[in-house]
């Protein structure tokens, strides 16, 4: 039995609610030879890293999916590449903020090592808006990517980073694009069958 360990962010930025922790936790603990593993990230710059590692440690998984919300995109966006560089208009929810320094001593970016093209085809032949993104933007998201795949490197374990939309309920009362729950869910379902496929 393969093993995916697929994450969400905790709320942020003031909200009550992150569409992505809701997405992933709609996912079934098995799809098909595929054990499904999910836990939910802080948004804190500082310690979003670590808990990656402790996850990989103790989950062992063959690949790994983080999945964020992006406010204002209208697409389910597998993001291309991260890099190392942390900023952003907002404090996390530790209330730490960064005007614009490198997350550590690396690369300037990584690729994503997931079928990002064909996890965007699928998606699209599947009716699910999606396209590539070539930006995970410089907030923690992008800081989570970046680390995952510093950690991965010379490993056989593939991973990568999708941002999802606003979920329909969450964007019902202010002007914002948005996609149904149980799509976002569907999906990472997708996307998961997609990596292992
Ligand atoms: N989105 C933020 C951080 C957590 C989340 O869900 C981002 O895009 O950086």
């Amino acid at each position: 039995m393969k093993k995916i360990l697929i994450t969400g962010f905790e709320p942020f930025g003031g909200h009550t609610r992150n569409a992505s922790w809701e997405a992933v936790q709609g996912l079934p603990d098995c799809l098909g030879e595929i054990a499904v593993f999910k836990k939910q990230l802080p948004v804190e710059y500082d310690r979003v890293a670590n808990c990656l590692k402790q996850l990989l440690e103790e989950i062992k998984p063959d690949a790994v999916i983080c999945v964020g919300q992006a406010a204002g995109r209208s697409t389910i966006t597998p993001e291309k590449i991260a890099i190392n560089w942390k900023s952003g208009k907002i404090s996390d929810n530790a209330g730490v903020k960064y005007r614009g320094t490198p997350i550590c001593e690396g690369p300037d970016a990584y690729f994503s090592s997931l079928p990002v093209e064909m996890i965007v085809s699928n998606l699209q032949n599947a009716g699910i808006p999606a396209a590539v993104s070539y930006t995970a933007g410089t907030y923690v998201c992008n800081c989570a990517m970046y680390c995952l795949l510093r950690l991965l490197k010379s490993t056989p374990v593939k991973g990568g980073f999708l941002h999802v939309p606003y979920t329909c309920e969450q964007a019902a009362s202010i002007n914002a694009p948005s996609l149904p729950l149980s799509m976002l869910t569907h999906a990472l379902e997708i996307a998961i069958q997609t990596i292992f496929n």
